[in-house]
């Protein structure tokens, strides 16, 4: 059957009423791509697979959730949708309500969202308010609104977007066969890695797979309430998509890997943008820098005991690199400009 989206796919699954309420960007079907040049640098014998979510419609894992929550909000007769967010949950927000004729108002902190993530929600016509503060403090104030006005939060505290964010694993199981031996993951607010494992519970429940995966999650080092045990007041990374210093899935992260067996750990700047450059330089595959948390983490746990040899290993890779084209530019090698000729262009292409 033609792919109309995770929803129609996944609709058993899911907590739609009607499928006339769908609202989606045909979002899913991402592709799960294996990674030979990583394995082949690795100490540990694996297999591993990127599951790239730049490719979904709006650049990021976002639409997954996006399309159950804002089809809820249609089913529910719902006028407006609001979120606080560091760039993919607004662009993704502003997408599926102009599709849906809602309105969106989306709160980001001010200066700190990557310019791809701002051009998308401003073009896809949302209310898009600056808060000088960051993402929690903008948090905070669109839970304060949706409790006390008529406009519905489709953040991932929206049990909706976790929902439609658990077809990701289904889609890793579907491809594999089975589930994979570990599943690694950036960790922001930790509504994905809570979803993730949702997911996987539930096909391993229903005995569509045989075996559920090691949890695994990466915060920013200098993001990482979860790994150090405290709220991060002044949270900073160079990944603005995971600069989150109080993590509203904390304690369902928490049982993801505890129930699991996995672990969740911090990765430095700089490891985040070795990761980065290795998947882009040596894949082909480019993310944004918040992404490349899971392969940095993989490389990181690599030769240390953590990994079964003969495993299955994916990495998310949350969004595109097209996202955030400034920390690209800034981190590779500038390019040399020549006079319009032969001599010239000779002279620096290597040939
Ligand atoms: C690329 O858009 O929180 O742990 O407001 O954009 O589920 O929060 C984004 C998070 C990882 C972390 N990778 O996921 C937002 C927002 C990318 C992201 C995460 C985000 P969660």
């Amino acid at each position: 059957m033609k792919w109309q989206g995770v929803l129609h796919k996944y609709f058993d699954y899911l907590p739609l009423e009607d499928r006339d309420n769908i609202v989606s960007l045909t979002e899913g079907n991402t592709p799960l791509i294996r990674a030979k040049n990583v394995e082949d640098v690795l100490e540990d014998d694996l297999e591993v697979y990127l599951k790239f979510e730049g490719a979904n419609p709006t650049g990021s894992f976002k639409d997954r959730g996006m399309t159950v929550a804002v089809s809820k909000a249609v089913e529910n007769g719902d006028r407006a949708v609001i979120c606080a967010s560091t760039g993919n949950t607004s662009a993704s927000a502003a997408a599926f309500a102009a599709k849906s004729g809602l309105e969106a108002i989306v709160l980001i902190p001010e200066g700190k969202i990557a310019f791809g993530k701002l051009s998308q929600a401003m073009m896809h016509g949302a209310n898009v308010i600056q808060v000088e503060g960051n993402f929690d403090e903008a948090l905070e104030l669109v839970l304060e609104l949706s409790d006390n006005y008529p406009v519905t939060l489709v953040n991932s505290l929206n049990p909706n977007r976790i929902e439609g964010q658990k077809t990701a694993s289904f889609e890793v199981s579907d491809f594999l066969g089975d589930a994979p031996d570990y599943h690694m993951l950036p960790v922001g607010n930790a509504g994905n890695i809570t979803a993730y494992w949702k997911g996987y519970k539930e096909y391993y429940d229903s005995g569509v797979t045989s075996k559920l995966p090691k949890m695994t999650g990466f915060q920013a080092a200098g993001a990482a309430p979860i790994v150090d045990g405290a709220r991060v007041e002044n949270p900073e990374t160079v990944a603005t998509a995971i600069r989150i210093g109080n993590p509203a899935s904390w304690e369902k992260a928490e049982n993801a890997r505890d129930e699991s067996g996995g672990l969740i750990d911090k990765a430095s700047d700089e490891e985040l943008i070795e990761a980065y450059k290795v998947l882009a330089g040596k894949e082909g595959v480019f993310c944004e820098p918040a992404s490349a948390a899971s392969v940095a983490g993989l490389l990181k746990l690599d030769g240390t005991g953590y990994f079964e040899d003969g495993s299955t290993v994916t990495c998310t890779l949350t969004g595109h690199g097209l996202k955030d084209p400034d920390i690209a530019i800034e981190s590779s090698e500038q390019p040399e400009t020549v006079g319009a000729n032969v001599d010239e262009v000779l002279g620096v292409a290597g040939l």
